[in-house]
């Protein structure tokens, strides 16, 4: 089946599943998808209502949530690189910290990046407070976490990488992380460092000048 991904090269969830897709070498097309475009809008929400990208097309099959995608990935199409280890064990060990991943870096990151967005009377400072101090909290938790690792679970680049990756790199421009948590420094640089994931930043580049701040 042929694959299509509706996505927007400066989505951070949408890198999190390029990544994969580039690990894995799965052909697929890109269709990028103008949310600010109404007749695109408009078809997008036909796929998935909710209206929120990545969305994969697989034949007639609609898969929508990154992480979904990945599984469907690496379940229909598998490749040189299996992001969810076999075992069991390690299988959920992997989901979870491809929730910390979601839920608590890329989360408060979005609450940060979406209070900039908004007009100033509409600003949220309780909101943002607490997304910083989520950050904060999150940081710590994977700084001790990332101790003596090369990946999230270990020697094996995974689900929860292709998650990490987008996250920190935006988290880092609303909370900076470099200076004071040298473990998820070093991990960072080698995410920046992987071909995949270097491959979604550079495809992001000419879309750059809309990320606020
Ligand atoms: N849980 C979803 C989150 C996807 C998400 O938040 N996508 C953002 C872009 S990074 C989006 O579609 N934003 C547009 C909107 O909310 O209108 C996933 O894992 O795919």
């Amino acid at each position: 089946m042929s694959l299509t991904l509706y996505y927007h090269p400066l989505s951070s969830y949408c890198q999190k599943v390029l990544v994969a897709l580039y690990e894995n070498g799965a052909p697929f097309t890109p269709e990028l998808v103008d949310l600010g475009n109404p007749e695109r809008r408009a078809e997008f929400l036909k796929l998935w209502p909710v209206g929120k990208f990545p969305v994969l097309r697989d034949g007639e099959r609609i898969v929508p949530e990154s992480s979904i995608i990945i599984e469907h990935l690496d379940r229909h199409h598998p490749g040189p690189a299996r992001l969810i280890p076999e075992d069991a064990e390690r299988a959920l060990e992997t989901r979870l910290r491809d929730r910390f991943f979601d839920l608590y870096i890329q989360e408060p990151m979005q609450a940060l990046v979406g209070d900039r967005l908004r007009p100033l009377e509409s600003r949220d400072p309780f909101g943002v407070e607490r997304a910083k101090a989520r950050l904060r909290t999150s940081y710590d938790m994977l700084e001790r976490d990332m101790a003596g690792r090369t990946w999230a679970m270990g020697e094996a680049f995974s689900l929860a990488d292709c998650a990490a990756a987008p996250a920190l790199y935006y988290a880092d421009r609303v909370v900076p992380f470099r200076d004071s948590h040298p473990a998820i420094a070093a991990y960072f640089e080698r995410l920046l460092q992987r071909p995949s994931f270097a491959r979604a930043v550079e495809e992001a580049e000419p879309y750059r000048h809309l990320f606020p701040g």
